[in-house]
């Protein structure tokens, strides 16, 4: 029996107006991605909450102040990150078996964080404090839903470089998805949230074109790595991503500007974020293990072009100089 699926109007907080997938009479509860549900814990830090709910099809006012307005962001967050798994990499949802996941939002009080979590298998958001803003933005989401997926693939441990990977692999289609969305209020970027303002002097909370500029991230490899926090040794692995898709030296991307340094000295040539996203997400679902480290992220992403593009394709050349160029082999 074919059933319409129910949309109704989101008005976020970082993405403008924007289409929801809803439930009858009303709930947020996106039946053409798996029935995902989005949930109010208001302050609560256990438990689901109440899902959001509604006697109309319009949710939140853009404003924090209002409850929906962060549940409205969550979900369209979840979409978005949906719609680039199955339509870009063909993957359905997670753990790719077509079933949401949820979110919650308004955990705790002032809690300056996202996460994501195995055991409820659900993503969940602080509403920030201070200067800091919820943290339900694109890129925010992306990131944590996409802790879910690796966990689900990879299974990359979350400690060690291994762990630096499964951040980088975070911050990596987080930025794949704020592009993917394309969104008028919140273009793409090769920067880790930076509508959260989570510093209150509004710098991201990570840069990928020069990890360091953030004060603790990683630039490159070096045999300590695996020794520093995984949101740190992730430094290296988003640099290469951002030199595999943009190449080094100075570029300006959607009105941002960037500087990527290379560590051997030699340039980069990019090959667009659509080939380096591609190579990432097949090493990760079929080269990668728990216990991956750099150099194996290396030989994965390699063997992964060589058998996309062939062993001397300017892709599988440009994968090599890139590992290079953050001191992983030559
Ligand atoms: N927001 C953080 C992250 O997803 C939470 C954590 O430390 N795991 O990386
Ligand atoms: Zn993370």
């Amino acid at each position: 029996e074919w059933q319409a699926i129910e949309t109704g109007v989101g008005n976020t907080m970082y993405s403008g107006q924007v289409t929801l997938g809803t439930a009858p009479s009303y709930t947020l509860t996106d039946t053409g991605r798996g029935n995902h549900k989005t949930y109010n814990l208001n302050g609560g830090t256990s438990g689901t909450g109440t899902l959001f709910s509604n006697t109309t099809d319009t949710w939140g006012n853009g404003l924090p102040s209002n409850k929906e307005t962060a549940g409205a962001d969550a979900h369209y967050g979840a979409a978005l990150t949906w719609d680039y798994y199955k339509n870009v990499h063909g993957r359905s949802g997670i753990r790719g078996d077509g079933v949401g996941a949820y979110s919650r939002v308004h955990y705790g009080n002032a809690y300056v964080n996202a996460f994501w979590s195995d055991s409820c298998f659900c993503m969940t958001y602080g509403d920030g404090s201070g200067n800091t803003k919820p943290l339900t933005s694109i890129d925010v989401a992306a990131h944590e839903m996409t802790h879910g997926v690796t966990s689900n693939t990879a299974g990359l441990v979350y400690s060690g470089e291994s762990g630096g990977l499964n951040e980088a692999t975070s911050d990596i289609f987080a930025a794949a998805v704020e592009f993917y969305a394309n969104n008028a209020q919140d273009k793409g970027d090769y920067l880790v949230g930076e509508k959260i303002d989570i510093r209150g002097n509004g710098t991201p909370l990570r840069y990928m074109d020069k990890p360091s500029k953030d004060g603790s991230s990683k630039d490159a490899w070096y045999s300590g790595l695996g020794g520093i926090d995984v949101h740190y040794s992730s430094g290296p692995a988003n640099h290469w991503y951002y030199l595999l898709s943009e190449g080094s030296g100075a570029k300006t991307v959607n009105g941002v500007n960037y500087d990527s340094p290379t560590s051997d000295g030699l340039p980069v040539t990019g090959i667009g974020r659509d080939k380096a996203s591609l190579i990432w997400f097949k090493a990760l679902t079929t080269k990668f293990g728990s216990n991956t480290n750099y150099a194996g992220a290396r030989t994965g992403t390699v063997a992964v072009a060589t058998e996309l593009y062939g062993a001397n394709s300017p892709e599988t050349l440009a994968v090599q100089h890139a590992w290079a160029a953050i001191n992983v082999g030559t």
